[in-house]
């Protein structure tokens, strides 16, 4: 391996110390190299194996395994594969190396799971100001992304089409979102735009997430600077896209970040309840404060007295919409109930010592854009 694969994979978003590390293991007589997941297409992986390079690589058997206990990679994830032996049949993937953190959410009431992403710095909740604007979807995108330590801001597309350009949206949502930087932007104006290169520095990576049909293969075929994604109309009758996108993929920006489209996601039903506990404390924090000063440490929140949540309801301090999302999000999460306690508080120990990172880390994102 030379200087250009050092390039690649530190352009390709691995930390100094990584690129080292997979330089040493790697070496041509081996047939060794490292690639990043850039699309999944059945059990075929698109891996970027160089700049340029895009080789197929297909799983190595033991991760089909009854007992393997492997998870399979996803878009995102850096692999180490071994190089095919015929010159036309795929590569195969050894293991994922150095995840970082994966973005999950929970496919229906059955408990599985869906992964969307890997290796994630940032993510963009994509929103136009049509019948797609829902508070509730927001927070618990929010919910979702805070629990797999990605962090997010919010785009609002399609401001042309409003009369006043979104301004009194715009109001809104910063009252909802305080601490959420809300970005503005509209297909006619992407290149004014001037600080996508602030938001996409280079070696990092961004996803998209959103509903179909809000415009983000559009402005990510712009960030990109080629039309690489394709991009579909919305129907009349409700506003809705029809799911143009149908993979997700990752891809470098032209201005060196790394970019992942995402298909529009249909119901947004919850997030990883094990991982989660601590991410809807968070971001019900209100919610929680009062709670904790409810009579009963028991309270049903129905008709007990003393009740603060009722008080708040009544008082219109607290949302009735903010509260039924929360106890949304809390009944999916009910089976953490099950788990043993001890099994619970060292999960929580966990998940502080990672928000404690995490916010500190946050800090530095917040200098970094003068927030
Ligand atoms: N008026 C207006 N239309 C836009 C804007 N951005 C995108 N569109 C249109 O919105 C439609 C849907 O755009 P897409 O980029 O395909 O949406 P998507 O979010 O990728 O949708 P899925 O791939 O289905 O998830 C297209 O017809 C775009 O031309 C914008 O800023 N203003
Ligand atoms: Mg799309
Ligand atoms: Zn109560």
């Amino acid at each position: 391996m030379n200087f250009s694969a050092r390039n690649f994979l530190a352009s390709f978003g691995l930390s100094n110390e990584e690129v080292s590390i997979c330089l040493k293991k790697c070496n041509e007589k081996n047939g060794i190299g490292f690639a990043r997941v850039i699309k999944e297409d059945k059990n075929l992986y698109h891996l970027q194996c160089d700049f340029e390079i895009v080789k197929k690589g297909v799983l190595k058997g033991n991760f089909y395994h009854e007992e393997s206990e492997l998870e399979a990679p996803c878009v995102g994830d850096w692999v180490e594969y071994k190089e095919a032996f015929f010159e036309d049949s795929p590569c195969v993937i050894n293991e994922i190396v150095t995840r970082r953190n994966v973005i999950k959410r929970l496919e229906g009431s059955l408990g599985k799971h869906q992964t969307i992403a890997a290796n994630v710095d940032y993510a963009f909740i994509v929103t136009s100001l049509n019948r797609d604007l829902n508070y509730r979807r927001i927070e618990r995108y929010l919910t979702m992304l805070k629990s797999s330590d990605v962090y997010p801001f919010i785009l609002l597309t399609k401001v042309d089409l409003e009369e006043d350009y979104g301004e009194e949206e715009l109001g809104n949502l910063k009252k909802a979102f305080p601490n959420i930087e809300i970005l503005r932007s509209t297909q006619s104006d992407f290149k004014k735009f001037a600080d996508w290169k602030k938001y996409l520095p280079k070696g990092s990576t961004s996803v998209f997430i959103g509903s179909s049909g809000v415009g983000k293969s559009t402005l990510i075929n712009f960030l990109l600077g080629k039309e690489a994604l394709l991009t579909g109309e919305i129907r009349d009758d409700d506003d809705r896209g029809k799911h143009t996108t149908t993979y997700r993929y990752l891809s470098q920006s032209r201005f060196g970040g790394l970019i992942i489209d995402t298909p529009g996601m249909r119901e947004l039903s919850a997030i990883d309840a094990f991982e989660s506990v601590l991410a809807i404390q968070d971001e019900f924090s209100d919610v929680v404060e009062l709670i904790s000063r409810c009579r009963f440490s028991d309270c049903k929140h129905q008709s007990e007295p003393g009740c603060k949540i009722l008080a708040a309801l009544a008082s219109g301090e607290l949302e009735k919409g903010r509260f039924q999302n929360y106890l949304k999000i809390l009944n999916v999460n009910r089976f953490l109930e099950k788990k043993n306690r001890q099994e619970l508080v060292t999960l929580e120990r966990k998940g502080w010592k990672r928000r404690s990172v995490a916010n500190r880390r946050d800090r530095k994102i917040k200098e970094k854009f003068n927030l």
